[in-house]
């Protein structure tokens, strides 16, 4: 449900030499890094994302720049603008993202519950709704 995508208000450690922030798993994370992966050079007008995952649980931080994510759970939509690097959006499984408006030197990076699987996708949106809507039923 898209109620449960909701901004992670990381640790951070503020310090006249730059700042610090940190993610542990199970603790300010709902679940276990398993994969870190991150989207880096993306050009003006770039569109990412245009897919959901069966079980995959993530969360989603702006390194650098800034960036929008769309959700959507089959029901409801909602927009989330990500430019801090101490926020991270976490992403419950069964959610539509799409992401775009990247700002030039936008680094967004993931943290995931699983190592990838192309099986775990669903890449067609109609499919997606079809099973996001059986599902709550
Ligand atoms: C998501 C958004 C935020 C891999 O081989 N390993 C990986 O860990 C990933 C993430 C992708 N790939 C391959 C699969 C494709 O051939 O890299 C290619 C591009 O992947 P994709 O089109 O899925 O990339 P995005 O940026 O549209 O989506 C990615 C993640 O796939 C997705 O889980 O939530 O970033």
């Amino acid at each position: 449900m898209i109620e449960n995508c909701k901004i992670i208000d990381l640790p951070k450690i503020n310090d006249p030499r730059g700042n610090l922030t940190f993610v542990e798993s199970g603790r300010h994370i709902p679940f276990d890094i398993r994969r870190v992966y991150y989207l880096y050079d993306v050009p003006g007008g770039a569109e990412r994302g245009g897919h959901a995952h069966r079980a995959l649980h993530q969360l989603i931080i702006a390194m650098s720049g800034s960036f929008d994510i769309h959700l959507d759970d089959g029901y409801s939509k909602k927009t989330v603008h990500m430019n801090r690097s101490y926020y991270g959006l976490y992403v419950c499984p069964m959610i539509w993202r799409e992401m775009d408006n990247f700002s030039s030197g936008a680094v967004c990076m993931v943290l995931s519950s699983n190592f990838y699987d192309e099986a775990d996708y669903y890449r067609d949106y109609n499919d997606f709704v079809q099973d996001a809507q059986k599902g709550s039923k």
